[in-house]
């Protein structure tokens, strides 16, 4: 067993006035409300640094022993675009015909979304986004990651708030099972499929469901909530 000592430097934090402060979160959550999931695409390419920059971004976010389990394969050749679709329509035709429950097929209603997946295709970018359920040290050993998920996910929402701050648009897509993204894309055994995001600009004509955010009394307490 190997001890490490930790090692400090000072925190680069900025102090703002309440004013500042406010100003600040309300533009953040003017923008964040703003967004929207969105399934239709044109193929015009995103500039390729945003790609990246959303991606720097999400590597920003806190992970279980800062293991930063996350791995992201960006998707452009047409070809690929193409297999991804078929093997995830195949998928989600079977999950939406035979594997989802009722109960779940009802909670989608208002979605209107189904196993159809074009923007697989249309959308000029896709992000495939692994976790890595465990990781090797440098002599090649198993090291476990911690809450990966956790992390994962966390990662995934700060590349979202990023794509939709360049005004680029996405979706979260988990067609399930996702096991393919793993052999087509020709990932390690240590690495599962996520989440895969389309990124590009909204179709002309998009549509978004007419769903809505619940309140911020519905979903806060303070204290024990007398
Ligand atoms: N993965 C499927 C089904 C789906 C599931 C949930 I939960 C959603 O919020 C949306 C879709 C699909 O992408 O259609």
């Amino acid at each position: 067993m190997t001890t490490i000592e930790p090692k400090f430097i000072p925190l680069d934090f900025e102090r703002l006035d309440p004013d500042v402060m406010v100003r600040a979160g309300r533009e953040f959550l003017d923008r964040m409300w703003r967004r929207r999931s969105v399934r239709h695409f044109t193929s015009e390419p995103p500039p390729k640094e945003c790609i990246d920059l959303a991606i720097r971004t999400a590597c920003s976010a806190p992970s279980g022993a800062n293991r930063q389990p996350w791995r992201f394969v960006i998707v452009d050749d047409r070809d690929l675009k193409r297999q991804i679709r078929i093997a995830a329509e195949k998928e989600e035709k079977e999950s939406y015909e035979h594997r989802f429950p009722q109960e779940w097929k009802d909670a989608l209603a208002p979605l209107g979304t189904d196993w159809r997946k074009p923007f697989l295709e249309t959308a000029p970018v896709l992000v495939v986004v692994f976790k890595e359920t465990y990781g090797r040290d440098d002599r090649g050993r198993k090291v476990t990651n911690y809450y990966v998920n956790e992390s994962v996910g966390l990662a995934c929402g700060l590349f979202i708030a990023a794509i939709h701050s360049m005004g680029l648009a996405t979706v979260t897509h988990t067609p399930s099972p996702m096991g393919f993204l793993a052999e087509l894309l020709e990932r390690p055994a240590n690495e599962k499929p996520y989440i895969l995001f389309p990124v590009g600009y909204p179709a002309d004509d998009a549509k978004v469901p007419d769903i809505s955010r619940k309140t911020l009394d519905e979903v806060v307490q303070w204290n024990r909530g007398e």
